[in-house]
């Protein structure tokens, strides 16, 4: 397999500093966005991504099954842009990864964002000057830039996690992370193929490598719940309607909980009748995608005896779609529904009544050692072709860790986050001035719409910027104070919920050794008010630093006339 930690290899060169507003790291939704947004401001913008094209997380994600698992179309998309919205013809409700890369392609050349990209470009490093109040930037290509911004869009699921198994790296077939996965098209026919993890990868890529594998075995450390996807055609009348009312279905998604148009629930579980909630429930099962968790009852995530109901529910489907009950027995989950990733699948539960698949529940059986020709687990030798590593990733802290940033007095957010992902509004971090994060620990992030949380937190990153431009600040740095609170609220609003309660990568639990604390903000639209309500104090929580004259921008003018 190769490198999955590309980024890592750095390579030296001497070439003269080129100088930049703002540096933005990841050329995925929200660092296109990003640049989007901050070069309309006239600000200098320069991006740096790894990859060789745009995408983010779906420049890497082209396993086979890959797809949305939001409410997909119109709805997973950008939002700022009506004529975008009017130009961009979705077809499935569930778009795949093949049909959301090329809409990013489009949103790059539609709004020029090529220029100011360099590709195939690692950030390796980045160092505040507090004299300067500049950060210098690395990069693999041996560039090294000064910027006064730097924007962090690297992605919440973007460090694939390679288990520590034995033997992992002797095996002698083919052997692919579904978040490292090959540019090349990967054949499955005629070949023994192995996959280890039944997370949101796992579970899309499973009933498509088993249509065409000669033998699929699935390596399974915890069952899963999942729902039917039933992505179909978008029905053009959706579209249309969603063309003529932009604005306000934009509102109506930036005020919703997840950032998404589902209906909201007014009842609990325990309201209704065990018939009554069978029915509701069946009915959303038909339906299909996210609607049962969301749509259902409001306390689904917040009542153990409520979320009880949905999870008989759930495991009753896979009673009654998987033939072999012994199988069905092992498939069977024990955990708090929606505590983890929920997982859509097309046909997963189906697959496995193939004869061509085979199901080891590793909690009996477990993985002794990996083999140059196949997994070798407690109860025998499985000999394999290919190994499919759907392990998941250093999730929401994971991808900014490798960069390590160094802030005031040269403190590496390693060391700083070394027993807690601290963040103030889940964008800033004391101690790191100037430094800005989309998707970052603390805020709504992978629990809200991710396309439209990103325009939000750029366009709060934009005011911010043009605030110290305005004001001839140079700097703008969070307070421990105001990161402590912050803290102690997204800890707070989690505790009433059941998030906290399950291991998942929600909560750091899924890499060994990583602090455990629930990263996510889950206020929803109270996470933008938060942000709105700072911004509007004057950037309440953080202290502000007068702009060293000799660093004034060439751009200050432009930037503060927009
Ligand atoms: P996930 O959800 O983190 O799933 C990873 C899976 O890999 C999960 O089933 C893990 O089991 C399993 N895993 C991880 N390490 C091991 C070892 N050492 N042995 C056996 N099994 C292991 O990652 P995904 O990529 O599926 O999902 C991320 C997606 O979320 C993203 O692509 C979006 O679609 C949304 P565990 O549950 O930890 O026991």
């Amino acid at each position: 397999m190769e490198n999955i930690e590309p980024h890592l290899q750095r390579q030296k060169g001497n070439g003269a500093v080129e100088r930049y507003d703002v540096v933005v790291v990841g050329a995925g939704f929200g660092g296109l966005y990003a640049l989007h947004h901050l070069r309309g401001m006239g600000l200098s913008v320069r991006v740096f991504e790894g990859a060789a094209g745009v995408g983010g997380t779906w420049w890497w994600n082209r396993y086979p099954g890959a797809r949305v698992d939001f409410p997909g179309g119109p709805f997973y998309c950008y939002t700022f842009s009506e004529e975008l919205v009017r130009e961009w013809d979705w077809t499935e409700t569930q778009p795949d990864q093949r049909s959301v890369l090329a809409y990013l392609n489009y949103v790059a050349d539609r709004f020029d964002l090529r220029r100011d990209i360099q590709l195939e470009t690692w950030v390796t490093d980045a160092r505040y000057d507090e004299a300067t109040q500049r950060w210098t930037v690395e990069t693999s290509t041996g560039a090294r830039v000064s910027a006064q911004f730097v924007v962090c869009a690297v992605g919440s699921l973007f460090a694939a996690f390679k288990p520590n198994i034995p033997g992992l790296d002797d095996f002698a077939g083919e052997c692919y992370h579904t978040g490292r996965w090959p540019q090349e098209q990967v054949f499955f026919a005629g070949k023994r193929v192995g996959i280890i993890g039944t997370g949101s990868s796992g579970v899309q890529a499973i009933p498509e490598i088993a249509k065409e594998a000669a033998h699929l075995i699935v390596f399974q450390r915890t069952p899963q719940y999942s729902i039917p996807a039933r992505n179909h055609p978008i029905d053009p009348e959706v579209v249309r309607q969603a063309r003529e009312n932009w604005a306000a279905l934009r509102a109506k998604m930036t005020a919703a909980q997840s950032g998404s148009l589902f209906e909201v629930p007014e009842r609990s579980a325990l309201d209704d009748t065990p018939e009554q909630r069978q029915a509701v429930y069946e009915a959303l099962w038909q339906k299909g995608g996210l609607s049962l968790l969301f749509s259902s009852y409001t306390d689904l995530l917040t009542n153990k005896d409520a979320n009880r109901t949905v999870a008989d529910f759930l495991r009753g489907k896979i009673r009654a779609i998987v033939r072999d009950p012994e199988t069905a027995r092992k498939l069977m989950p024990d955990y708090y529904v929606g505590t983890k990733r929920p997982l859509l699948d097309n046909g997963y539960f189906e697959t496995f009544n193939r004869d061509n698949v085979t199901l080891i529940d590793l909690r009996e059986d477990p993985i002794v050692k990996i083999t140059p020709d196949g997994v070798r687990t407690a109860k025998g030798e499985h000999p394999l072709d290919m190994l499919v590593l759907a392990t998941g990733f250093d999730a929401i802290s994971g991808a900014l860790l490798r960069i390590n940033p160094k802030g005031r007095g040269g403190i590496s957010l390693k060391d700083k986050w070394s027993t807690r992902f601290d963040s103030y509004l889940g964008v800033t971090i004391a101690g790191f001035p100037n430094f800005f994060m989309i998707h970052g620990p603390g805020s709504p992030s992978v629990l809200f719409n991710m396309p439209l949380g990103a325009e939000l937190q750029s366009q709060w990153i934009g005011n911010c910027v043009r605030y110290l431009r305005e004001h001839g600040l140079g700097a703008i740095e969070a307070t421990p104070d105001a990161e402590r609170s912050w803290d102690a609220e997204v800890a707070e609003i989690a505790n009433r919920t059941l998030f906290p309660l399950t291991d998942s990568w929600y909560t750091g639990a899924n890499i060994p050794g990583k602090p455990r604390q629930f990263c996510v903000h889950l206020g929803g639209p109270l996470y933008f008010q938060h942000l709105a309500e700072a911004a509007a104090a004057g950037f309440r929580g953080f202290v502000l630093e007068k702009e060293n004259p000799r660093e004034r921008s060439s751009s200050m003018a432009a930037a503060a006339t927009q």
